[in-house]
């Protein structure tokens, strides 16, 4: 063996991997202007009902699984509406009617044909987990909400991820709280990888919210509004939700690369006990 190939085979492998990721980035949330993700010379919503207002709402996919949460499902079956397009009719008409918040749309499950228009910026790069063999990690993914729908539950993104966020229209305010601020944010006990979200039972911008939470006056929350235009850099383990403050329409994606890689593989592997328990007989029902 030559001396160069011994030297390089005892280098960190993931050192030796090219990174750009501004370490700046990783400190707080960081929020920029940039060229729109949607490189397309037509309006994104045109485009998506034209090659996929057919789909029935029931069919779309999100990378976690749903897209409209099962508490919101009634608010389509009052309007009968079934398709995608739906939908996006009444919400570019501005109804008065109130639409489910449509979430997690992936791109690679939903929309493969318009999944090239969508390009990041650089500061969400590089990330090894863009592709569509990562979407469960990835994304990305499209989020179109009326005026007053919100996330609801104070949460972190699964596996140790950053998540970049874009503002294609509207405006979203987003509630952030850091890492170490998990013990003042009543977590469910055991939410955790795989199975569930790492929620907190607080929804954030409701009223009274520190009369039934109290120990929420020891955190550290900070508010950012995103408009049109606007890019949001979440660094991993940001407690965060979202309010739309206008109909909104935004994307997102989850960046995993040299700086978070090893953490993200360390809580895939945590969850893989947890997945083999779940799969006894004995615990299946549970
Ligand atoms: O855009 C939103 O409303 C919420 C997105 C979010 O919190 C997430 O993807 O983790």
């Amino acid at each position: 063996m030559s001396m160069s190939h011994a030297t390089t085979f005892t280098q960190d492998p993931i050192a030796r991997l090219p990174d750009a990721l501004d370490p700046a980035l990783l400190q707080a949330p960081t929020k920029f202007r940039c060229a729109s993700v949607w490189q397309h010379d037509r309006p994104l919503l045109d485009v998506l009902t034209e090659e996929y207002g057919v789909i029935a709402l029931r069919d779309l996919v999100g990378t976690y699984g749903w897209c409209i949460r099962y508490s919101q499902q009634h608010k389509s079956d009052a309007l009968g509406i079934e398709t995608l397009g739906e939908l996006l009719e009444l919400f570019r008409q501005g109804t008065d009617q109130a639409l489910p918040y449509l979430m997690h749309l992936s791109l690679h499950r939903n929309l493969p044909r318009l999944r090239q228009y969508f390009v990041d910026p650089p500061q969400f790069k590089p990330n090894w987990v863009a592709s569509s063999w990562a979407d469960r990690i990835g994304g990305p993914e499209l989020f179109v909400g009326q005026q007053g729908t919100g996330f609801g539950p104070i949460h972190i993104d699964h596996v140790g991820v950053h998540v970049g966020f874009y503002q294609l229209s509207g405006e979203k305010r987003f509630l952030l709280f850091p890492p170490d601020d998990g013990k003042y944010l009543y977590r469910y006990p055991g939410a955790e990888f795989p199975w569930q979200l790492r929620n907190s039972r607080v929804h954030g911008f409701d009223e009274g919210v520190h009369e039934q939470y109290p120990l929420l006056r020891h955190a550290h929350p900070r508010e950012i509004s995103l408009r049109a235009g606007e890019a949001l850099f979440l660094p991993a383990n940001w407690w965060h939700t979202t309010l739309n403050v206008t109909d909104s329409v935004s994307y997102s994606v989850r960046i995993v690369n040299k700086s978070n890689a090893l953490s993200t593989l360390a809580e895939y592997a945590r969850g893989v006990p947890r997945a083999v328990s779940r799969l006894l007989p004995a615990n299946r029902s549970r």
